[in-house]
């Protein structure tokens, strides 16, 4: 049984102060137009940290004119690539001085460990806006050898206002795929930050002005989905827009763009990805690797390895090794050191998660551990494994999004590649053998976005994530994220010969 200690101790006090609470519109931090605000709260005990103004579709039009402007009349777009290269390169800089703090907010705002916002995340945020940086002075279109006497080249222009919302598992780590890449193409941006994680993207974005971004370039609203969200999507004046979160969110994404100006989307969304293992792999590190690839980030990982097929003749050893991992696993108060999992970020998704978890068992799946809620307040739960998964098993098809591990057991090759592929989802997969033969081949078959052969989730700034089917459209980071930014025009000049 999991000791509960840590959790039901006081909760450490952060050493951050929250400063700022407004939104950011066109360089300035303002109050909401409505002056209405919402509360942000501390997922390990449910309490206010700071409220928040609530932006709302006024606010977004507010947010549109200043970014329309910025676009339409510079400097940003017309500034050398170079100088924005370098806004960018001293904005990595001040994040990377003033990385403690933001991971502390980080961890307050959203549960995460404190140790893995400050020595991961924040410097992947970091790292993705150097790489940005270096990509601003590198864009450059082509020129085509046409048939015909023509000179005919293509330019790159930016495409104009974007409009971005993200989700709360990662608040900073997505503000920097959606921010990074818009900005170093020459974009002005509209952010929509999740009601659940205000607190970091604020910080940052003015931290980037005083890095040298001109005003209204990129514009931060804190505030809800069908409001704020919603009018982002739709707006007229905004000219492409980028969404991380649920595939049911995506679908209203895409709506709202199809019935307005039809501005081109780009959805990354959610996942049911398998993680499989091959019979002759080293069983202690394919239990290690799912389990990281299950519970990372309390299981709110859009590319969690959320369906553990194991091989029939390593079966049994895996599940109970897995298991023991599994209540092993260190819960408790992310700002304490070697805490592995704090709590989830809310109360609606600890409650889905409690869900799917009685889903499990009244299916008929083995509860193997975990199962409760961890501790008496705030949002934790206890690391849970289920055995004898069933694919057509709620808890095998939909995704939870919590630190549940579903282990499905299969026999043959052919077999697990059907299984695995039989998914609405196609974000990334987990491929654990010594076979080269059986990981190129797997890698060939699945659908998947991302295929990680004994690993996972690795994450590099240059390594484009996207997801097949319904896991999305489009892909992020790396040099693919570029074109979501871009606009291409042909010109075409006629060739002639001044002696003719
Ligand atoms: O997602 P939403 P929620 C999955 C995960 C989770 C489930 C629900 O399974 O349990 O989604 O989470 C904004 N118009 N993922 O409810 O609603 C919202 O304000 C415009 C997967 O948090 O998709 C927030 O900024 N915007 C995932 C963002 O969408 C709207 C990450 C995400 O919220 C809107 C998070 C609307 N009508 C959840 N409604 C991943 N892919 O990483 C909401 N939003």
């Amino acid at each position: 049984k999991y000791s509960t200690a840590a959790a039901i101790e006081e909760p450490i006090t952060p050493s951050v102060k929250v400063n700022y609470t407004q939104l950011l519109i066109n360089g300035n931090f303002v109050d909401s137009a409505s002056g209405k605000t919402f509360p942000t709260l501390d997922p390990r005990t449910g309490d206010v940290i700071a409220h928040i103004s609530e932006g709302d579709a006024e606010d977004i039009n507010r947010a549109v004119s200043a970014a329309r402007k910025a676009f339409d009349e510079g400097p940003w777009p017309k500034m050398t690539a170079y100088e924005r290269s370098r806004i960018l390169l001293r904005f990595a800089d001040l994040i990377e001085k003033h990385n403690d703090e933001i991971a502390a907010l980080e961890t307050w705002d959203n549960g995460k460990p404190y140790e893995q916002a400050a020595n991961i995340e924040i410097p992947m945020v970091t790292r993705l806006f150097r790489y940005y940086a270096g990509w601003a002075d590198k864009i450059h279109g082509l020129t085509i050898p046409a048939d015909g006497p023509y000179h005919v080249q293509t330019l790159h222009e930016p495409i104009g206002v974007a409009g971005q919302i993200i989700p709360w598992n990662f608040p900073l780590l997505m503000y920097a795929w959606k921010v990074g890449p818009a900005l170093a193409c020459g974009n002005s941006v509209v952010l929509k930050t999740a009601e659940q994680t205000p607190l970091s993207a604020l910080y940052v974005t003015k931290l980037l002005h005083e890095a040298g971004l001109p005003p209204g370039v990129l514009n931060v609203i804190s505030g809800f989905g069908p409001t704020a969200g919603a009018a982002l999507a739709s707006h007229m004046d905004v000219d492409k827009i980028a969404f991380t979160g649920s595939t049911q969110t995506g679908k209203v994404i895409l709506e709202l763009a199809a019935k307005s100006n039809l501005k081109p989307v780009t959805l990354e969304l959610g996942g049911k990805s398998p993680f499989i293992v091959f019979d002759d792999a080293d069983v202690d590190k394919a239990v290690e690797l799912a389990h990281f690839a299950l519970f990372f980030n309390q299981g709110q990982c859009c590319c969690a390895g959320s369906r553990t097929f194991v091989h029939e003749r390593v079966y049994d050893e895996f599940v109970e090794k897995a298991k023991a991992r599994a209540v092993k696993r260190v819960v408790g108060d992310p700002f304490r050191g070697g805490i592995e999992q704090g709590p989830q970020i809310d109360s609606e998704q600890f409650n889905k998660i409690l869900k799917y978890i009685r889903a499990g068992v009244d299916g008929g799946a083995s509860l193997e551990a975990g199962g409760e809620r961890f501790g008496d307040k705030g949002f934790y739960i206890e690391p849970t494994v289920f055995s004898n998964v069933k694919d057509d098993m709620l808890i095998a098809k939909d995704e939870i999004f919590g630190p549940v591990q579903s282990i499905l057991k299969f026999k043959d090759l052919d077999e697990v590649i059907r299984r695995a592929n039989n998914s609405r989802y196609g974000l990334a997969a987990g491929v654990f053998t010594n076979n080269l033969d059986i990981a190129n081949h797997v890698t060939r078959a699945l659908r998947a976005g991302s295929v990680w052969i004994n690993c996972f989730d690795v994450f590099d700034a240059a390594i484009p994530f996207g997801g097949y089917k319904m896991s999305g459209i489009g892909r992020e980071k790396g040099i693919y994220s570029l074109n979501n930014y871009l606009q291409v025009k042909a010109v075409v000049t006629p060739l002639t010969n001044p002696a003719w």
